[in-house]
């Protein structure tokens, strides 16, 4: 099985991702904890990449998409791909839906680009994804204790609104794949919530 969590910054997938994992860990399961972009030395290089504030050259938004899709390459053939063959529970803290609702809606980068390469390069979608839904701010509150910001976190407000509106696109288009979780509630509730979606 392949699970993937998404949202805007901070609203608490880490935090579910872990819960998931100890309770499918408890239930004696093959567990693959991994995130995007990373997941494998590679792919974690091309994140510190994408991640970086770099002052000198700002990163054109098709250099974005491409990266994040060469990490994703790298991240299904090494690890995603070969977990599900030896039917270990995939949990993966966000995937190709980033792109859609960052990228996509965020960036205003054509739909047709993002097709082009889910169809040549993700072999594999998530079986279900939950997506953890929760106003910006209530999100950047929580995440805001935590140092320097990284380059997309320096972006504003409207940027994020617009990501958030990417994933509730994704929901309308395939509610039986996307579930919305209430991420305002306690991480107790939230979990409690995804896990309804299990049965
Ligand atoms: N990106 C992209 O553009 N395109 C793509 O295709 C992909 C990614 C794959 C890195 O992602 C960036 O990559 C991301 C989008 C882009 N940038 N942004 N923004 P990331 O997932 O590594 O970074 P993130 O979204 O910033 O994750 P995060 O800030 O670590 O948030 P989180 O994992 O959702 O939250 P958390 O760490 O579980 O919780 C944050 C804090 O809130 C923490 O102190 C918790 O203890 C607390 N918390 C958690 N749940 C709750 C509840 N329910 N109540 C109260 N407090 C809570």
């Amino acid at each position: 099985m392949f699970i993937s969590f998404e949202g805007t910054e901070g609203v608490g997938k880490t935090t579910l991702i872990r819960k998931f994992y100890e309770h499918f860990q408890a239930l004696g399961k093959d567990v693959v904890l991994t995130r995007e972009p990373g997941g494998t030395p590679l792919a974690e290089q091309i994140r510190s990449i994408l991640l970086a504030v770099n002052h000198e050259e700002s990163m054109s938004h098709d250099t974005e998409l491409l990266m994040m899709y060469a990490a994703r390459a790298q991240h299904l053939t090494q690890v995603i791909l070969p977990a599900l063959a030896e039917g270990k529970v995939v949990l993966c803290d966000r995937f190709a839906d980033s792109s859609f609702a960052y990228q996509c809606a965020g960036r205003g980068l054509s739909k047709t680009k993002l097709k082009l390469l889910n169809e040549n390069f993700v072999e594999k979608m998530p079986d279900i994804t939950f997506w953890l839904d929760a106003p910006i701010e209530v999100g950047m509150e929580r995440a805001r204790e935590r140092g320097a910001l990284d380059r997309f976190e320096q972006e504003k407000i409207t940027f994020f609104e617009k990501v958030r509106s990417g994933f509730a696109e994704i929901h309308l288009q395939e509610p039986d794949r996307m579930k919305r979780l209430d991420a305002t509630q306690t991480s107790e509730q939230v979990f409690e919530e995804a896990m309804s979606y299990m049965l």
